[in-house]
């Protein structure tokens, strides 16, 4: 893939021109869908004291002037135009997860595009084609990135009203920070071996323990994106046990109880919808046992909402698993934290079918582990080698997960697979976005500790 250094003149030419407005200026016209010139949103990227832990400053990096980043709102089928701003004193990209778009607005570095170096700017500019509760985050340094706060919200809302008169997004991120405030390290090689380096401070919207107000009696659509680095959250909700999931990683599923709990890993989103109680009653989000925040149910307007009908389709390809060919991809644990970690470098830890991705390498993408026939239907056998799970990500597509080992299910659309301990799971799609794609577990440090491949779609 080949750049030229048009961009990066155009962005310090053109940068005079965009400085008004500051951190977390935004502007946002509705109605507006053609691709043209300008753009809804301005996106600055900049250092931000924030107050995690009570009278201490923690320096994160946010998008927008908080953290987690401003919050985008597109409609279906429109363009959404982003001037991206970097005041940070790294290089960077944002990645647009979730979202099926053209390779060169995907975000990966020496993919997609050049990184966005300090001072410069990078326009965004993609039709969003889906519904649903998608996210941004740099495809950069992701650790550091991302745990620093480089994290922030993409709702795209439905082309006609849904039912839904009253909605929340709630984001939840566990902070790699001590009780000083202070950031611990993103990645450590004996954690990222296993788990993941998990943070300390659990928080929603980058509050610990938040309290979100809703109208009593109300059905109120609750967006719940993991946009963690490492935690998988097994939600559940304490009084409002009528709960419903409404769609998972931005695709509708057939309306149906959240039940016990359902394990939202790194990326994933779901999309539930919540009966809020009497006034003054309380709904506890909790992760297991643990409450992570607390929805209020503060006197509202109206009657007591009905619920609300299942979400329309996505415009998703239906693979046609007849003649689908069939790849096998192998998780796998390397297992050595003694391979690289010295001298700064990542340990290579993960690989997939026998490949580990170097996160240092920019030619890494040069050798995509698939080549798929633009149009053709394939099915992918994922298997866990390993004993622990794994978030699956694609670019670029979305896929059907058809079977799993471990459960049976209902098929259904997305971009992640929580692919579990020693779990095979089967999922399909048609290769119908032309490009390189990455492949990669959402665990930040699997991904930059070999867990990460290209897939070609030509
Ligand atoms: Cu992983």
């Amino acid at each position: 893939m080949s750049f030229t250094r048009r961009q990066i003149f155009v962005g310090l030419a053109g940068l005079a021109m965009v400085g008004a407005g500051g951190a977390g200026a935004a502007r946002y016209w509705l109605g507006r869908s053609q691709a043209g010139k300008g753009h809804d949103y301005q996106l600055i990227a900049a250092p931000l004291d924030v107050e995690l832990v009570s009278d201490r400053t923690t320096p994160a990096w946010a998008f927008g002037g908080s953290v987690p980043g401003m919050e985008l709102r597109a409609r279906q089928g429109d363009w959404l135009r982003v001037r991206f701003i970097n005041h940070l004193p790294v290089p960077t990209t944002l990645h647009w997860h979730g979202i099926r778009l053209p390779l060169e607005m995907d975000g990966v570095p020496y993919v997609s595009q050049l990184p966005v170096l300090p001072g410069e700017y990078f326009d965004y500019r993609f039709r969003v084609p889906d519904a649903g509760s998608f996210w941004y985050h740099p495809h950069v340094a992701s650790a550091e990135q991302l745990g620093r706060g480089l994290v922030g919200p993409l709702i795209v809302e439905e082309r006609e009203p849904t039912g839904f008169a009253h909605e929340r997004t709630l984001s939840l991120k566990t902070w790699h920070v001590d009780e000083q405030g202070g950031f611990l390290p993103f990645s450590v090689a004996r954690e990222a071996a296993r788990v993941g380096t998990a943070g300390r401070l659990s928080t929603v919207n980058g509050v610990p323990q938040a309290v979100i107000e809703a109208p009593a009696g109300q059905v109120v659509r609750v967006r719940l994106l993991n946009v963690d680095n490492t935690v998988t959250y097994r939600l559940n909700l304490r009084g409002a046990d009528d709960s419903r999931i409404y769609a998972l990683d931005g695709n509708p599923i057939q309306p149906r109880p959240l039940g016990k709990e359902y394990w939202l890993g790194p990326g994933m989103r779901m999309c539930l919808a919540v009966r809020m109680p009497a006034a003054g009653e309380e709904v506890a989000l909790r992760d297991g046992s643990v409450r992570l925040g607390t929805l209020r149910a503060v006197a509202g307007e109206g009657m007591a909402g009905d619920w609300p009908p299942g979400l329309p389709a996505n415009p998703v390809a239906e693979p046609n698993l007849g003649n689908a060919e069939k790849l096998t991809f192998n998780v796998e644990w390397v297992g050595s934290t003694s391979v690289g970690g010295d001298n700064g470098q990542p340990p290579s830890l993960w690989q997939i079918n026998g490949k580990a991705w170097d996160i240092n390498d920019k030619t890494c993408a040069d050798r995509p582990i698939a080549r798929l026939a633009r149009g053709k239907s394939y099915i992918f056998e994922l298997k866990n080698m390993t004993q622990y799970q794994h978030p699956i990500h694609l670019h670029g597509m979305t896929f059907k997960v058809i079977a799993s080992s471990r459960h049976t299910l209902e098929p259904y659309f997305t971009d992640t697979y929580l692919l579990g301990k020693h779990e095979r799971a089967r999922v399909a799609l048609v290769a119908d976005n032309p490009g390189v794609w990455m492949f990669h577990c959402h665990v930040v440090d699997h991904m930059e500790t070999g867990l990460m491949a290209a897939i070609e779609v030509v």
